[in-house]
């Protein structure tokens, strides 16, 4: 496709850019540099005007809530935690995937006293528990969740499980299904309304690549 206007697109490198990568290139936007290689966090395309700024992906919904980037790839997990507002979600592009799952020792207690829960996700975690109507203490961690049941930190974790590799490496299993995970396109509102005819155009050619399974 052609771009009339200039379109700035957030990702975060590793497992989303590296899936987005053949949607993209369904749509006809081919970056020039490498972000795992490249220290360049702006990347330019093969089309002058669209531009891929890479940021964590926690970032990813701010960016394009305050239309600094006019689209972005965010996971339903970041989603979920930040809320959408400020966003539309226009499609499911149906990559990296996973579930997020409540997990702990096998066995671990799952009865009716107050539960310490240890997550990087403490909304949806609260909600979680909140819809059981179980009494649950969340412990907000940034990472290496796995660790925090064997420590002693916390009775369960929430977390994304994808092989389940990592939970068993640590002596954890899996214990209830929380919602399943893919990454979602998210367009600014106003680059929605004001860069409509490209950024539709734009949403239908990513749309088309993911019914085609090109990721
Ligand atoms: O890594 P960084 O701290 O920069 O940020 P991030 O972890 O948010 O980014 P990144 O690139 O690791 O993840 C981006 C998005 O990928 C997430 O927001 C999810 O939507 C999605 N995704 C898909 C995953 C996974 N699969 C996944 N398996 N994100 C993380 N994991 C981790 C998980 O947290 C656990 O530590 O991988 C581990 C489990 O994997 P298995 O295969 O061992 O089960
Ligand atoms: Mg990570």
């Amino acid at each position: 496709m052609t771009f009339d206007t200039p379109i700035t697109i957030a990702l975060s490198k590793g497992r989303i850019f590296k899936q987005a990568l053949p949607l993209l290139a369904h749509a006809g936007i081919e970056p020039v540099d490498d972000p795992e290689s490249s220290r360049k966090l702006i990347l330019d395309t093969n089309h002058a005007r669209v531009k891929l700024v890479i940021i964590r992906a926690t970032d990813v919904p701010t960016y394009v809530r305050y239309g600094a980037a006019d689209l972005g790839v965010a996971g339903k997990d970041v989603l979920m935690e930040q809320g959408g507002e400020g966003l539309y979600e226009p499609l499911d592009l149906a990559i990296a995937r996973c579930r997020m799952m409540v997990a702990g020792v096998e066995g671990a207690q799952m009865g009716d006293e107050r539960l310490r829960i240890a997550t990087k996700y403490v909304r949806s975690a609260r909600r979680h528990f909140a819809a059981q109507g179980r009494q649950v203490e969340i412990i907000k961690l940034y990472g290496s969740m796995e660790l925090a049941p064997l420590a002693g930190l916390a009775d369960l974790i929430v977390d994304l499980v994808e092989s389940g590799n990592t939970l068993k490496a640590n002596g954890l299993v899996p214990l209830e299904h929380i919602a399943d995970i893919s990454s979602r396109l998210v367009v600014n509102k106003a680059s929605w309304k004001m860069k409509h005819a490209t950024v539709m155009r734009l949403v239908e050619a990513l749309r088309e690549a993911v019914g085609r399974g090109e990721s």
